[in-house]
């Protein structure tokens, strides 16, 4: 079936999403894909329509890998945070086209369920960490939650991760690393505290930490058995985590800022790490999804797919796709979805007891209502920036 058109959504509900719709010759049959990236959408929509779309106007939509390759090896250039996720979008529409031709969900595509619900955790929110630490309790009973996730400094999402556009300049917050180590832990520790041991905790130290900062945090924290720490270092450098795995037990979840297989393999291959934590709009989608789940598994490392809200409910079903029909499974984050946002974003994993469920229908499974994206138009944000309060300097967000 030829693909006739390729058309962009971008809105603000709450979030900047960049939705790609593409169309094929049956009136009846599209695709939906997520190529948001937070903080430079309109980059990845000039790339799509500018660039991508002529190229696969008449192309036939069948032929997935195929494009896949067109797009990541044809440009000679390859990879790149703009082009995948431009490739993302495509490549996930293309997917939810293939599903809806079949009349299949695309968990059945991808070989169909070994499991029935997946376990996921979900964010603990707060002004302060002391509210944090006070609400912890109650958030993990009300909602049956099975494992929670603390992030390192930085408070709070709300209003950093969310548009609060339009914006001139990333807000500035106030870190540092080297000083706030021993703060980390002890509100670790108060959280295990409140919640008991039988709630799985994992630690987002979102590449914060130098790789002896990280090791000095990580070895406080095995008594306190974490579920995973999450991005303990920067992912630049391969040696540094190599390092951090040679010094503590605590399981490790990585990756979320790695943009192709090539940078997830000595990782997974040395077993540096136990989670593959990719964002799929920053991989590629599902094409590529799929082959780092399988060199995964090959080295008994189990995946984590990144799902916050920055994420938008077309990846989260995605996401639980690929979770439901994969043997080596091993979390999923669960990012809120706020209201506005379900009125633009219709379908996608509900929540209940601590896992994730979703609704048989063909394809993703998930739609955009165009009217309603209309009502809340792209707002320019940015993520913000960390600086150390001391001397001003600029360190890892
Ligand atoms: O836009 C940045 C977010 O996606 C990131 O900060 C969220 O680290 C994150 C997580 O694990 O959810
Ligand atoms: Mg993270």
């Amino acid at each position: 079936m030829k693909i006739t058109d390729v058309r962009t959504i971008l809105t603000c509900p709450k979030q900047n999403y960049l939705f790609i719709k593409i169309m094929t010759e049956d009136p009846e049959i599209y695709g939906i894909g997520d190529a948001s990236m937070n903080g430079r959408e309109k980059a990845v929509e000039d790339l799509t329509l500018e660039y991508l779309r002529p190229m696969l106007i008449g192309m036939d939509a069948d032929r997935i890998e195929e494009i896949w390759q067109l797009i990541y090896r044809g440009t000679y250039w390859r990879g790149g945070n703009i082009m995948m996720s431009a490739l993302c979008g495509i490549d996930m529409a293309l997917w939810d086209i293939k599903g809806k031709t079949a009349g299949l969900p695309l968990y059945s595509l991808l070989g169909g369920k070994v499991r029935d619900r997946v376990l996921c955790y979900s964010h603990v929110l707060g002004k302060t960490n002391e509210e944090k630490i006070e609400k912890a309790a109650n958030f993990v009973q009300e909602k049956g939650l099975k494992v929670i996730r603390l992030r390192a400094g930085l408070p709070s999402a709300n209003g950093t991760l969310n548009a609060a556009g339009p914006q001139n300049t990333p807000k500035v917050e106030d870190w540092d690393p080297e000083f706030w180590a021993d703060e980390m832990t002890d509100y670790f520790i108060k959280i295990r505290q409140v919640v008991g041991d039988k709630v799985g905790i994992i630690y987002d130290l979102h590449e914060r930490f130098s790789p002896e900062r990280a090791i000095y945090i990580m070895r406080k924290l095995e008594p306190y058995n974490p579920f995973f720490i999450e991005d303990p270092i920067a992912p630049d450098c391969f040696e540094s985590l190599k390092t951090v795995r040679e010094h503590t037990n605590v399981p490790i979840a990585f990756g979320e800022l790695y943009k192709s297989r090539w940078e997830c393999l000595p990782g997974i291959t040395n077993r540096w790490l136990d989670f593959i934590r990719c964002d799929l709009i920053r991989i590629g989608g599902i094409t590529e999804a799929r082959k780092i789940g399988a060199i995964a598994e090959t080295y008994d490392v189990k995946t984590a797919w990144h799902g916050p809200n920055d994420v938008s409910p077309v990846t989260h079903a995605v996401n639980w796709h690929l979770n439901v029909s994969a043997y080596n499974f091993g979390i999923q984050e669960d990012g809120t979805v706020d209201d506005t946002v379900k009125e633009v974003v219709k379908g996608g994993p509900v929540y209940k007891d601590g896992y994730l469920t979703m609704e048989d229908k063909p394809g993703i499974g998930c739609d955009i209502d165009e009217e309603a994206a209309k009502r809340y138009p792209y707002q320019r944000a940015y993520i913000p920036v960390c600086r150390r309060p001391g001397d001003n300097s600029l360190c890892d967000w």
